[in-house]
């Protein structure tokens, strides 16, 4: 595994002995690293325990995100997980046979593989303050809180009709296995996020395999969930259990945060679900380029796929950018001649609005950016 040699290091740092193969260990002092990956200031802008990719990085790679370039999102550390004693519980009022499956019986069942991109509920928060004047809390992600992979596992529903799904289960309930997280001395307990059956039922994976190989420590090895077009809080990491109920569940991670509140919500919020679209440039932000022709090159997505992506480089007039590849995003493409001077490119998918609704944590930004450019 190329990733072996970190966790090698991670674990002499944190100097536990290896006697019997790795095991979970606790997350200790903040000073241990949060993401056992490598992280290249070329790659990655690192924000606390994540890491943002920086969309020049992905210029010239293919349409998947390769794991070394993947963000992270860790609430509190990548936890090291042994394979062989990992047990995937599926349990609760919801269903009849409760299930314990080994990474084994997981990899023995029939399996799918999709594209898909894992994007942060807050990717793009820090344009409603440099865009919109308004102060939101949590990780200033610029657009690079995103990623797109191919991802294989068993469907989800499959699993919950082999545990024996009860007409009457409305809601499921995965948890990981990392540290417990605890914010302003209090002890919010494993990263776990409801999600409605129907949505279990549709097109959620369990995954064990990113672009081809085993899933990385950094995402979710053993297993992880897979929920496309949805907030990427849902795709719970290091799954543990998943608990389905016939009355519905809640947890932090839905009723505190991922929750859409402010003057335009009613007093108990929104839930987050669906992502909104979005766009970028595979630009360094602030890049300066030399004058002359380019081809801009970047991405757009959507929940449900983009139809029509446009650029404007003079902050006037739009033209249609050529689309390059679907998939989990659409690639697009546009020459533009470049004359010196301070410029301000833009790029929006299908309808992307200007302005994007003021929500108190940052939430789904969906509008419009404005991405500088300086030409010499
Ligand atoms: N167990 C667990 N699952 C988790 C998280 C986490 O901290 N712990 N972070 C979530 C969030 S907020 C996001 S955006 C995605 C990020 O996935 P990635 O780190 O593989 O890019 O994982 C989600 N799943
Ligand atoms: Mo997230």
């Amino acid at each position: 595994m190329w990733w072996a040699d970190s966790v090698v290091r991670m674990i002499s740092r944190r100097g536990v002995l290896l006697a019997a193969g790795l095991s979970l260990l606790p997350s200790r002092a903040s000073a241990a690293p949060s993401i056992v990956k490598p992280l290249p200031a070329t790659d990655f802008v690192v924000h606390g325990t994540n890491a943002e990719t920086r969309w020049e990085a992905l210029r010239g790679t293919g349409s998947l995100t390769p794991v070394s370039k993947f963000f992270v999102r860790n609430h509190t550390s990548t936890p090291l997980l042994d394979a062989t004693s990992w047990r995937l519980r599926i349990h609760g009022s919801g269903v009849s046979r409760p299930l314990s499956l080994s990474v084994r019986d997981l990899r023995a069942l029939p399996s799918c593989s999709v594209e898909a991109v894992i994007e942060c509920a807050g990717n793009g928060r820090s344009f409603f303050t440099s865009q919109q004047g308004q102060a939101v809390a949590g990780t200033p992600w610029r657009l690079g809180g995103i990623g797109n992979a191919r991802w294989r596992g068993v469907p989800l529903g499959l699993l919950l009709r082999l545990a024996g799904l009860r007409a009457g289960a409305v809601d499921v309930l995965p948890a990981g296995l990392d540290a417990d997280y605890v914010t302003g001395g209090v002890n919010l307990g494993r990263v776990r996020r409801p999600l409605p059956v129907a949505k279990a039922l549709d097109d959620v994976l369990v995954a064990y395999e990113m672009n081809g190989a085993d899933l990385p420590p950094d995402h979710g090895f053993p297993a992880r969930l897979v929920v496309p077009g949805w907030a990427g809080i849902a795709s719970i990491k290091w799954l543990g259990s998943i608990e389905v109920s016939t009355s519905p569940l809640h947890s932090p991670w839905d009723t505190q945060y991922y929750r859409l509140l402010g003057p335009a919500h009613p007093p108990e919020g929104t839930p987050v679900t669906e992502q909104v679209a979005k766009s970028a440039f595979e630009l360094a932000w602030g890049a300066t380029v030399p004058a002359g022709r380019h081809v801009l090159t970047g991405r757009a997505w959507a929940p449900g796929g983009v139809r029509r992506v446009e650029v404007s480089t003079d902050g006037r007039t739009w033209r249609r950018a050529t689309l390059v590849s679907r998939g989990g995003w659409t690639r697009w493409q546009l020459p533009w001649q470049a004359a010196p001077g301070e410029h301000v490119l833009r790029v929006r998918a299908d309808d992307q609005p200007d302005e994007s609704p003021y929500n108190t944590q940052g939430y789904l930004f969906g509008a419009v950016v404005r991405h500088p450019v300086t030409v010499v």
